[in-house]
């Protein structure tokens, strides 16, 4: 589809979403070390330190050749992000194969059960700081310490009214369904798979209103081999009055799903926002659902299949924002925040999932497909598989 030479990018730029970064990089040892220390300083709620160390980390990911003793002070301590203090650990690295901070850390049974503890979706680190200081150490203390309380599977769906359900209650639940369905969830999903879920998804979604459309977006969409969750952005071919058959169109569907028994839990039901918790940030205005799902038996019955709940994201977009939508959900996170970012700094623009307006006078612009929306920022066209800083 695209020829990486013929790219006019730069891993020397200090934006990522200027730079292209493979899913695997030549220096993938030295990336998953520094990440170590990375995630400990966001566990301990150092976050400037994590990002100057995410910063970091994305640069390294986009230098196309492997760090070495030679080419260190010379290309590499031009690169930007890289201050005294990661040079010296990248040099560490580069004479021992490791580096002392990382090991330190991974050492550290704070830093292991500050981890175990995040494993569950609906921890962040916040959550799981309060509930070591409380004592807990273990998985199994979780379930001790949550499981005395009731849950309701699908109690966002009942609540019709659309008042908010209380933020703690929200996280509460994900929590107990997440630690229930642990096992499930550590299960990696192959690509197959996520496009099997895809096609059941928007099979059903056809029966409720045709005309709808999807795109599978997330690390799937940037070539990872093997996903955490599902992430769909789902819009209606209707370019007029696409925009009024969405609205409304999440919960209805949810609750169909849920009926069905392909969704056995809603997380999250949001037109508006999601629980800090969840997601670090308020990210935009989409409906989206927040599931767990699970495949129904297969069709023939004589190829039992393993049926694994399958934690699923559903985005509902209208059509003239589906290509932002788009372009916000594929991620990475590191790319997200610098196309925010350049967005803002450089552009005068605000970039969203659910629009991108000017900020000075609210001007909004509807692109009309993925190259549109880079060319609108002004910038140059990274394809998805090189999205991964
Ligand atoms: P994984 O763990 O295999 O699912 O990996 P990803 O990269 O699919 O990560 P995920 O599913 O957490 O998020 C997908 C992308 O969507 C991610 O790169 C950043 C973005 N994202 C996550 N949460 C939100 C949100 O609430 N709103 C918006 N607009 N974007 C989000
Ligand atoms: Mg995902």
């Amino acid at each position: 589809e695209y020829d990486v030479s013929k790219l006019s990018l730069s891993h020397t730029a200090r934006y990522s979403c200027c730079r292209a970064s493979p899913l695997i990089c030549p220096n993938q040892g030295l990336v998953a070390e520094l990440d170590v220390i990375r995630r400990s300083r966001s566990l301990e709620g150092e976050e400037r330190s994590a990002l100057s160390y995410q910063r970091a980390i994305a640069v390294i990911k986009a230098f196309p050749k492997p760090i070495t003793a030679k080419n260190l002070h010379g290309e590499v301590s031009k690169l930007p992000y890289l201050g005294q203090k990661l040079m010296s650990m990248i040099e560490e690295y580069v004479e021992d194969g490791q580096i002392t901070e990382s090991a330190k850390n991974r050492d550290s049974p704070r830093f292991q059960a500050l981890s175990a503890f995040t494993t569950i979706y609906g921890i962040g680190p916040h959550t799981a700081r309060k509930l070591h200081a409380e004592g807990m150490r273990t998985i199994h203390d979780l379930e001790y310490h949550f499981g005395e309380k009731e849950t309701s599977a699908g109690s966002e769906l009942s609540s019709g009214d659309g008042h908010a359900e209380d933020e703690e209650k929200i996280l509460e639940r994900s929590i107990q369904v997440s630690l229930t369905l642990r096992d499930d969830f550590k299960e990696k999903i192959l690509r197959d798979e996520v496009e099997e879920m895809n096609s059941v998804v928007m099979r059903e979604l056809d029966a409720l209103l045709t005309g709808c459309t999807s795109t599978i977006v997330g690390g799937y969409r940037r070539g990872k081999p093997q996903s955490n969750d599902v992430d769909i952005v789902i819009t209606h071919t209707d370019a007029k009055g696409g925009a009024a058959k969405i609205k409304g169109l999440c919960k209805k569907f949810v609750r169909r799903l849920y009926e069905r028994g392909l969704v056995t839990h809603v997380m999250h039901l949001s037109s508006f926002r999601a629980p800090n918790a969840l997601r670090t940030t308020q990210w935009d205005s989409l409906e989206k659902a927040l599931t767990v799902f699970i495949l129904p038996p297969s069709p023939d019955g004589c190829q039992p299949r393993r049926r694994i709940h399958r934690r699923l994201d559903l985005i509902f977009a209208a059509p003239e924002v589906y290509w932002t939508a788009i372009v916000g959900w594929t991620g990475s996170t590191m790319f997200e925040r610098d196309l925010r970012l350049w967005a803002k700094e450089r552009r005068g623009l605000k970039f969203d999932s659910a629009g991108i307006t000017r900020r000075h006078d609210s001007k909004a612009f509807f692109p009309k497909n993925e190259r549109e929306v880079f060319k609108l920022l002004g910038l140059d066209w990274v394809p998805p598989l090189l999205r991964n800083a």
